[in-house]
């Protein structure tokens, strides 16, 4: 790679976007882009230092990025230092995220500032609404087929809706996270549009095929991912009699990052939400990025490429943005979302564990922890400026991300024990707690994935139906484990909405034939404030739920060690029915257990003193001191938040 001054493209947005600004205003500017600057060029180079003209690439993207500093606000101005100044503020113990569909909250954008106040009882400090942007008309993939990325929904408001709306939580110290959907487009898109009437241009935003010729290649090694309604990877369109590479609903076209000019338009959209006042961006479907023949054209070197450079570019205009990766993959994949090699720490800040929350269920099903302890071990730690997201359930199906190794380590096979999990949560295995059902079979690979509500899932929907106390206290135990593990592993934990009440499977998708098809529309209710009322009465489900979480998310947040740089470890306990995970470090240690069944368990004493925690112990969770001899016993799907003190 041949070096490429700074300085000559600095004197172009000088006299170019930059003109405007006061002298500290453009000193400020120069010397953020002087420190990203290699990290701006070395992906970029990568994806497109072998056009002939990639420094007049370079000024394009750098005169974008400079346009959105100049029309970046004030307050955001002032919020870029404040982060800056504070770093680590996403991985603190504070940070809480709630995750939720605006309409299906609230009733709109406008609307959500009514619900402030049930987020900050409950400990919210980040606040992620689904998709929001102009979708096509429906049906659109739950708003995952954006037709415009710089208006809002019709019927959720407008562009200013959302960036007042930002303003007040930020002033509740709520940070506001939506979804940018940069893999595809829906083809109701003004580019799609455009490429539909055969322009040529816009035709080179997508990837577009004469004939079958290359598609038939492609298809021999990428996978379907809606094998039931969507099959293959591409899909033939008459008008412009070109076939396109649609990975998921046919209406959802895949951009094309091989052409600069499409990156430089996502650029351009990144940077203009963030001056809403949007401080973390949910980049879908990520993996997907970047095609590229005899692979599986997921998670190439140049899909890492494109965030790192997103990212890069976005530190100079608006660095109180934090990207965060949708990268629903494989272990061995998982970790680079956050950069490694050069790039270490200079990709994603944060990135979903989705490994994490399968090997829960996982655990739950089986009664055991040592897939769950055995697989984290063998996670590599990630770069010390980022953190995961945690989650139990989210708006998509459950796939189940276990390898052939994780699984083989502890001689099981990863093919039986994934098919197990499918049985198990449709609740077709014998005894099984779960009431889930399955999302798209595919034949070919025998593959199976899970919908179902978090607490249908784990067994409340079932024990409701049989009216059997037991398993009603049961299954909250099991959520309130989950809840435990998700709170304190490190990372931003994600509560999905309606989980703090114990929302069951909402079956009312399958009257609307635009959502009948996909049963993701299980757990995604809507949120009903009179059922909400009960959270204010222990003696309900939703009350004990509501207020069992609660009490753990403000533990968390009293515990400043529960901080994401916190070393996090899976260790052994010696009992393969409880599971112990270590957080270790300058601040402090603490060793959470958890046991995964319904039975009492002990732990022997001598593996609480080899692991470091002989003495007398405080369980932060009971607020009670435990003996200092004699081994522990732990009541069913008891959890605790052991410390020294
Ligand atoms: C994401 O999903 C969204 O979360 C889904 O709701 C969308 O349907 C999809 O993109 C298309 O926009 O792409 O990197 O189990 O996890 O489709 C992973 C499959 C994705 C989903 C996968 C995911």
């Amino acid at each position: 790679m041949k070096k490429i001054s700074v300085q000559k493209h600095l004197i172009h947005l000088r006299t170019g976007p930059l003109r405007t600004l006061d002298t500290y205003q453009q000193a400020r500017f120069e010397q953020r882009l002087q420190a990203h600057w290699e990290d701006i060029v070395r992906p970029l180079y990568l994806l497109y230092g072998q056009r002939p003209k990639f420094n007049t690439l370079l000024q394009h993207l750098l005169t974008t990025t400079a346009q959105a500093y100049v029309n970046r606000s004030a307050p955001l101005h002032e919020l870029d230092i404040r982060r800056l100044n504070t770093p680590d503020w996403f991985q603190r113990s504070n940070m809480i995220g709630y995750v939720c569909y605006a309409d299906r909250f609230a009733q709109n954008l406008n609307d959500i500032h009514t619900k402030i106040p049930y987020l900050q009882e409950l400990g919210i400090s980040y606040l992620h609404l689904m998709p929001l942007l102009q979708p096509r008309p429906a049906p659109n993939d739950g708003g995952y087929a954006v037709a415009n990325y710089r208006q809002i929904r019709d019927d959720l408001g407008t562009m200013d809706d959302l960036a007042t709306l930002a303003q007040a939580l930020r002033q509740q110290n709520i940070s506001l996270c939506i979804d940018l959907v940069c893999n595809h487009t829906a083809k109701e898109h003004e580019w799609a549009q455009q490429a539909q009437a055969g322009n040529k241009a816009y035709q080179r935003y997508y990837h577009t095929f004469s004939n079958r010729n290359l598609p038939d290649q492609y298809e021999q090694t990428t996978p379907e991912v809606f094998p039931d309604w969507a099959p293959g990877n591409f899909t033939y369109y008459d008008q412009m009699k070109r076939w396109v590479w649609t990975t998921f609903n046919e209406y959802q076209w895949d951009l094309n990052y091989s052409n600069p000019a499409v990156f430089n338009e996502m650029l351009s959209v990144i940077l203009f939400l963030a001056n809403q006042g949007v401080e973390i961006l949910r980049l879908d479907a990520v993996a997907f990025m970047w095609k590229q023949l005899g692979t599986d054209s997921q998670n190439r070197p140049k899909a890492h490429a494109i965030l790192q450079a997103f990212r890069a570019l976005s530190r100079v205009a608006a660095p109180a943005l934090i990207l965060k990766a949708e990268a629903i993959v494989s272990p061995d994949d998982l970790v680079a979302y956050f950069g490694v090699g050069d790039a270490t720490g200079k990709e994603c800040e944060l990135a979903y564990h989705n490994v994490f929350m399968v090997l829960l269920w996982s655990a739950l099903a089986e009664r055991k922890a040592n897939l769950l302890t055995y697989a984290l071990q063998r996670m590599p730690t990630i770069p010390a400026n980022t953190a995961w997201c945690t989650y139990i359930r989210c708006h998509d199906d459950i796939g189940w991300a276990i390898t052939d190794a994780d699984a083989g380590g502890i001689g099981l096979s990863a093919h039986q024990h994934r098919s197990f999990l499918s049985d198990f949560y449709s609740g077709q295995f014998p005894h099984s707690f779960a009431r889930g059902q399955t999302f798209q079979f595919n034949p070919k690979t025998g593959d199976r994935r899970i919908s179902g509500s978090l607490a249908s899932l784990a067994g409340l929907e079932k024990a409701i139906e049989e009216q059997n106390e037991h398993h009603i206290d049961l299954a909250i135990k099991r959520i309130l484990l989950l809840y435990t593990l998700m709170l304190t592993f490190g990372g931003i934990p994600l509560l999905y909405m309606g989980d703090e009440l114990g929302l069951l499977n909402d079956y009312t998708y399958q009257d609307n034939p635009n959502t009948a098809h996909d049963n993701r529309w299980l757990h995604r209710p809507r949120l009903d404030w009179h059922h909400a009322q009960q959270r204010q009465d222990a003696t309900t489900i939703p009350g004990q739920l509501f207020q069992g979480i609660q009490k753990r998310i403000d533990k968390r947040k009293n515990l400043p060690l529960l901080h994401a740089q916190t070393q996090t470890d899976a260790v052994w306990i010696h009992n393969d029915h409880v599971f112990g995970l270590l957080r270790h470090g300058q601040r402090g240690r603490l060793l959470i257990l958890a046991n995964m069944t319904e039975h009492a368990q002990t732990i022997p004493r001598y593996r609480l003193d080899e692991l470091g925690f002989a003495g007398r112990g405080y369980d932060h969770l009971t607020e009670t001191r435990l003996p200092s001899w004699g081994n522990i016993t732990l009541q069913p799907y008891q959890t605790v938040w052991l410390q020294i003190v």
